[in-house]
């Protein structure tokens, strides 16, 4: 996908409409979690061991040794969090399945007793009246399947596939909505890139080879989903797109952003939508690999129709052609490390954008939700999106009364809903918006100490209190008409 013109980095932290917004009827409005962030339970009714379990455990990879062990402790409380979802008048709510779970060392048989943790979770989600939507990999591959090689091996792809079919056929009467992956772009270059998140590995080779494999599951996952699910289901994938600013109008930054855009968008968006690798990221990466992992066909069987595609977005990213400003890893979101997340791009610089940031230094810009939406409408017109991914973090806790406040969040939340409704206003197809995220939750290399949840969680008591942004959301989605925050 080529993202529209860039325009130099300018602060646009303020660009919000305040007028009151409607939405259109049947939009979703959702939240979403992942697996390992709050389910804890680690070691129990079958489960195996994650790459996330491994990766916490081994020394200085986490924020304070930080685990998901219990994380929000979300598998033990899952019917007070289905209530907490109805009183917040969500419609949907994305959450997904972890592998070890439901297929104990990611091969072989079923393990009933994790399927039946989903069961229940979609019985009391449908009994709610919110739908469930349900990502196959939010990253915790099973560490029996990394010790054969993970995913820079051809064969995880293949296992994949079997999983997807084994949950689509056990799940599939009560779920409908199916994304296949979420974010493999962290997957594939902060797993063994840079080394950041799980399993750690910093070797660009590698991390390209798993970005092909990824799509590759993609594409097998979503053939073997449609062979088992009943008609009508929808299947997606989420991927967290880069909206790219050149730090000036220079010919130098503008190709550090295609540079950008090829490794960090259009290595998938191109195989997955469009039907082959871009030249330009053949061209850029040639030093390292001939990408003779590609094999023949590979490209057609990842090329699948798509029922939707997710957008998950927090902030831009600003690139020079001179290395420096602030390190890589911090600038794209994922925390500092030593080894470049971006093969074929190790000279781009990472800036900080303009404006307001949230607690995990990202800057707050919701001009790059709306060109990227903007811009997918265009370049792929038919294709409906979905907001699957935005929020912010703040450290907002109760205050003397118990009730938490945290207006930060709901003015974010309130200018990203508002560039969604501009580009829904000028033609994109966007049919829902899922927060990041329902709960407080385990946030990978930081550990328990950035806070995304409308909901607070005491992670001494794990004791839930909807936060103030909370009980603004739940007006939007009951009403679907965006009102500046403190207008009732
Ligand atoms: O918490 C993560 C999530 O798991 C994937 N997308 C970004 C979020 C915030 O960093």
């Amino acid at each position: 996908m080529t993202l529209p013109d860039p325009a130099p980095a300018r602060d646009t932290s303020t660009d919000t409409d305040t007028a009151a917004l409607r939405f259109p009827p049947g939009f979703h409005w959702g939240a979403a979690t992942s697996a390992y962030q709050i389910e804890g339970a680690t070691a129990e009714d079958g489960r195996t061991p994650s790459i996330w379990d491994t990766f916490c455990r081994t020394p200085g990879k986490v924020h304070r040794g930080d685990t998901g062990d219990v994380a929000a402790d979300h598998y033990h409380r899952l019917r007070e969090d289905v209530r907490l979802m109805a009183e917040l008048g969500l419609t949907a709510y994305r959450f997904s399945i972890a592998w070890p779970r439901v297929q104990p060392t990611g091969r072989g048989p079923a393990n009933p007793r994790g399927l039946d943790f989903y069961r229940r979770l979609a019985d009391e989600l449908l009994a709610a009246g919110i739908t469930p939507v349900a990502t196959l990999y939010h990253w915790d591959l099973p560490q029996e399947l990394e010790e054969a090689g993970g995913w820079p091996q051809r064969r995880t792809a293949e296992h994949f596939a079997a999983y997807a079919a084994l949950a689509g056929e056990a799940l599939g009467d009560r779920i409908t909505r199916w994304t296949t992956l979420n974010e493999p772009w962290c997957s594939a270059f902060l797993g063994y890139g840079s080394g950041v998140h799980a399993p750690g590995r910093t070797d660009p080779v590698a991390a390209l080879r798993a970005a092909h494999h990824l799509n590759l599951a993609h594409g097998l996952a979503v053939t073997a989903l449609r062979s088992v699910l009943p008609t009508g289901a929808e299947v997606s994938v989420a991927l967290n797109l880069h909206a790219l600013r050149p730090l000036s109008a220079s010919a130098a930054d503008r190709d550090a952003v295609r540079r950008i855009d090829a490794v960090g968008n259009r290595v998938f968006l191109g195989p997955m939508l469009d039907g082959g690798y871009p030249a330009d990221l053949l061209a850029d990466t040639a030093h390292l690999t001939d990408w003779s992992f590609v094999h023949s066909g590979d490209q057609a069987t990842i090329h699948q129709r798509l029922d939707r595609l997710g957008v998950n977005y927090y902030t831009p990213t600003v690139v020079s052609a001179t290395p420096g400003g602030a390190e890589p890893a911090r600038a794209d979101g994922h925390g500092a490390g030593s080894a470049s997340p971006w093969p074929g791009a190790d000279r781009v610089g990472f800036h900080q954008a303009p404006g307001e940031r949230t607690a995990m230094d990202w800057a707050v810009d919701p001009s790059g939700l709306y060109e990227l939406l903007t811009a997918l409408a265009r370049s792929h017109p038919g294709l409906p999106l979905m907001v699957t991914e935005n929020g912010a973090a703040y450290p907002d806790g109760p205050g003397p009364r118990g009730s938490v406040d945290d207006p930060r969040r709901t003015a974010y939340l309130s200018a990203h809903l508002a560039a969604v409704h501009r580009a829904v206003a000028e033609g994109a197809d966007v049919r829902g918006y899922f927060a990041w995220s329902l709960l407080d939750n385990f946030e990978w290399a930081y550990g328990y100490t950035k806070r995304f949840g409308l909901v607070h969680v005491d992670h001494r008591t794990l004791a839930r209190t909807p936060r103030s942004s909370a009980h603004w959301y739940a007006r939007v989605a009951r009403t679907g008409v965006l009102r500046p925050p403190g207008v009732a």
